[in-house]
């Protein structure tokens, strides 16, 4: 730099101007130093995190966070002040004339105290209000540069920074988060080329293929507008009625009834990048790619009677999983997947690449992994870093690119306009949450809330003045947008129109809904059934159905029986009659079952009912044989606090009945002890709590005279075809129950006992 610096011809008396003389840098110690300023790059540490666990982090993890450092306030010991550093001798009483006399204008402090209240909401996001988010690194298995130049995939083992987002799609920002919806899945990268935003979904489809659509789209699934109801969710007529007659909407409506739409938390949901991107190499060669983050600890969903009861006695069901395994060190995390394909190969599959209605199925191109993101930070403020992150589609970084899916082109201007209203203007890139790691340098000048301070006198390019600087980086370093082919000649003309495979809206989700078990299908036909139940215009109803027999005629048959349509009404009307032929008509990976995760039992919440009269040493010894496999045991009984025990161990109730209610728990122990089992016996709470459990398809592990309580629920050990239940474990006192119960519990649910939904 010095030598730059050199020869470059800008005013010699202003070295500093362009930071390479330190001459006018404050003195060590005078002022704080952005640590993320500073030049070198980063070292990779992270400080605080010990702060808050009083564990030590994983090494080179975080980075991310040192920009928030400077940001960061602590009151700890601290006097009270104005926002202009005024101490504040009382904060309980405004500035009157006398004791009963009027409040005086002349009271700044109160009047400081009152007007930031009154502005302290900012419009919540125009979707997706309600999410949480957390702080972790994503680490690279090794060199990609054969695909991209990408910072992130440079080389094996290289950590990258990231905050992640999860949220609701319909829901105001304090509705529950057990709704049937789609999930947000972003996540911001912090790359050492600058922001790259991967915003993606839960769901590798998308309910529209076009942007023209998203503002209709929308307007039909949020709260009809004449009565603001129903909150958080699409078993309504507005949005039924749009999709009805948007069939392009059929794929995503399966994945939205499916049992995706209730993922049991954040860290066990798959994520995609739904659109196809482009990779570019250091030669510019390309490659088309769609991105999977897959969960290390499964994708487990709950049971609807479970979310809908879930979403009363815990709102937060999912905000609260994210920041209690991160709080315990059970870090969320999961792998990275690349689908890679050339153009050649994408123009000659049965679907359209640009379609963003359609998946490519892994069994056509398989999924590479090629890192993994480890969420192991939770914010220290939600509004400051949750609520005021800002993602945005066009954040890219050299090596990615926009392939030319219409849906992808209206989202690239949507996400920086719209924060422009909800975080006050054109800086929201210098909130802390957002500025890149990467030195931000150009001639962008002021606006609202502007933080940095430019130096000098130029902010235009080019300039002599201020020695040509900043300059452009050229292809070398820049960022370049690959060249495309133009289109043969026919094709080049103005139009509002779509390629022809777009209007295939039914072969994918027959696909999708072929690929399922029957119970995955059941749960399917449920959910069709109830939020078409809850539509009160009949023709509607009829309409999904007419386009369901597109689709699958058993399926659209049990829907109709389910909503009292005698007479199936004709199909609808195909726009593509004769589709191309799909490469494949079943695709396993598609269902739950495929994606178990690691086997473990990683931060499984586990109910272990106790009451007065419990044998207290085997309830313990199971707390502690789930502990050590990673679960979260919890004593749950007729109140918190001490519990006597039938042999004198001493035991502490955790949670009661009715402060946590049996289906916020993915497996329960019943204990041994007649007493003890006698009096749960006589309480209706802890006998929901064995019913809920049942009728959930959850595990339940049996000791000693709890087997009562089991005949008194009338749950049978056997399934209805005389097999053993696998998800009920009856200790035999050969010591072998827990472990069997570890693997039940692994399995997440037991589908094979559930009568809920009927079978039509
Ligand atoms: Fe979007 C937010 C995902 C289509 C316009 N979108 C938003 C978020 C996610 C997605 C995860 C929340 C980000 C966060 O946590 O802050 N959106 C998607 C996916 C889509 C999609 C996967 C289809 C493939 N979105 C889409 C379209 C448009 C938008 C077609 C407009 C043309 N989305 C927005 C938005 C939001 C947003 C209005 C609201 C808040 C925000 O951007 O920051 O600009």
């Amino acid at each position: 730099t010095q030598a730059l610096a050199a020869a470059m011809p800008f005013n010699a008396t202003k070295a500093s101007e362009h930071g390479f003389d330190q001459g006018l840098n404050p003195p060590p110690g005078s002022s704080a130093t952005p640590e993320s300023n500073l030049p070198g790059g980063s070292t990779l540490t992270e400080k605080n995190a010990s702060n808050k666990t009083g564990e030590p982090p994983p090494p080179g993890v975080n980075a991310g966070t040192r920009s928030l450092e400077c940001v960061r306030s602590d009151a700890t010991g601290q006097m009270l002040t104005t926002n202009q550093g005024v101490r504040i001798a009382d904060n309980q009483n405004s500035l009157k004339l006398g004791v009963r006399g009027p409040a005086l204008l002349e009271d700044f402090i109160l009047r400081e105290k009152i007007t930031h209240f009154d502005h302290e909401r900012i419009p919540e996001r125009i979707v997706h209000a309600r999410g949480s988010g957390a702080h972790g690194y994503f680490e690279s298995y090794g060199p990609l540069s054969h695909l991209t130049k990408a910072a992130p995939f440079k080389e094996g083992g290289k950590i990258t920074p990231v905050f992640a987002r999860f949220s609701t799609v319909a829901g105001e920002r304090g509705s529950k988060d057990t709704a049937r919806d789609v999930r947000g899945f972003a996540v911001k990268f912090y790359t050492d080329e600058g922001i790259w935003d991967l915003v993606g979904n839960n769901m590798p489809v998308f309910f529209i293929q076009d942007a023209m659509k998203f503002p209709d789209l929308v307007h039909a699934v949020k709260p009809e507008p004449h009565h603001a109801m129903p909150q958080a969710a699409s078993a309504h007529d507005t949005f039924w009625d749009f999709v009805s007659l948007m069939p392009e909407s059929t794929h995503t409506l399966m994945w939205l009834m499916s049992d995706r739409a209730i993922p049991r938390s954040f860290a066990t949901m798959q994520g995609f990048g739904v659109h196809t991107y482009k990779l570019v190499n250091d030669a510019g060669e390309v490659s088309f790619v769609k991105f999977h983050w897959e969960p290390k600890f499964g994708t487990h969903s709950l049971v609807w009677d479970e979310a809908v009861k879930i979403s009363g006695a815990d709102p937060d069901y999912h905000r609260r999983d994210l920041w209690e395994r991160i709080e315990a060190g059970a870090f969320p995390e999961w792998e990275l997947g690349f689908q890679v394909f050339s153009e050649e190969e994408g123009a000659a599959f049965s679907f359209d690449i640009l379609d963003a209605t359609k998946i490519v199925p892994e069994e056509l191109v398989p999924v590479q992994k090629v890192g993994r993101m480890v969420l192991n930070r939770n914010p220290d403020n939600f509004f400051a870093e949750t609520e005021q992150v800002a993602f945005c589609v066009a954040h890219v970084v050299p090596g990615i690119d926009f392939s030319n899916d219409p849906l992808l082109a209206g989202r690239i201007h949507s996400y920086a306009d719209t924060q422009i209203s909800r975080l006050g203007g054109p800086n929201f890139h210098e909130i802390p949450i957002n500025a890149p790691l990467a030195p931000v340098h150009n001639n962008q000048r002021d606006g609202m809330h502007r933080q940095s301070i430019a130096r000098g006198r130029v902010s235009y390019e080019p300039n002599s003045l201020g020695g040509g600087c900043p300059f452009q980086a050229g292809a070398a370093h820049g960022f370049v947008t690959v060249p495309e082919k133009l289109q043969a000649k026919e094709e080049q003309a103005k139009v509002r129109a779509k390629p022809e495979k777009f209007a295939d809206h039914y072969t994918q989700a027959t696909l999708f809904f072929d690929s399922q078990t029957p119970v995955e299908q059941a749960h399917i036909a449920a959910a069709f059934r109830f939020e078409l139940s809850k539509v009160q215009v009949p023709a509607i109803r009829e309409r999904m159905v007419s386009s369901l027999r597109n689709v699958c005629e058993p399926l659209a048959k049990r829907v109709a029986a389910g909503l009292g349509i005698k007479t199936l009404p004709d199909a609808m009307p195909k726009a593509l009659e004769q589709p191309p032929t799909p490469e494949v008509t079943k695709s396993p990976t598609l269902s739950l079952k495929a994606r178990p995760g690691d086997g473990s039992i990683t931060a499984r919440k586990v109910a272990i009912l106790v009451a007065p009269g419990i044998v207290g040493q085997t309830a313990l010894d199971v707390h502690a044989a789930l502990f050590a496999e990673g679960a979260v045991p919890r004593f749950v009984g007729p109140h918190i606090g001490a519990i006597e025990t039938a042999d004198g161990v001493a035991l502490e109730a955790d949670a009661s009945f009715e402060n946590e209610p049996g289906f916020l728990f993915d497996g329960l122990v019943l204990p041994d002890g007649a007493d003890g089992v006698d009096e749960l016996a006589s309480l209706g709470q802890a006998m929901d709590f064995v019913t809920d459990q049942y009728r959930h398809a959850k595990p339940i592990m049996v000791m000693g005279a709890s087997a009562m309580l089991l005949d008194q629920a009338d749950i049978s050990v056997d399934l209805p075809n005389g097999q053993a239940d696998p998800g009920i474990v009856v200790d035999d006192g050969t010591g072998t129950a827990t472990q069997t119960f570890v693997k039940a519990l692994a399995a997440h649910r037991h589908p094979e006992r559930e009568t809920d939904p009927p079978v039509l």
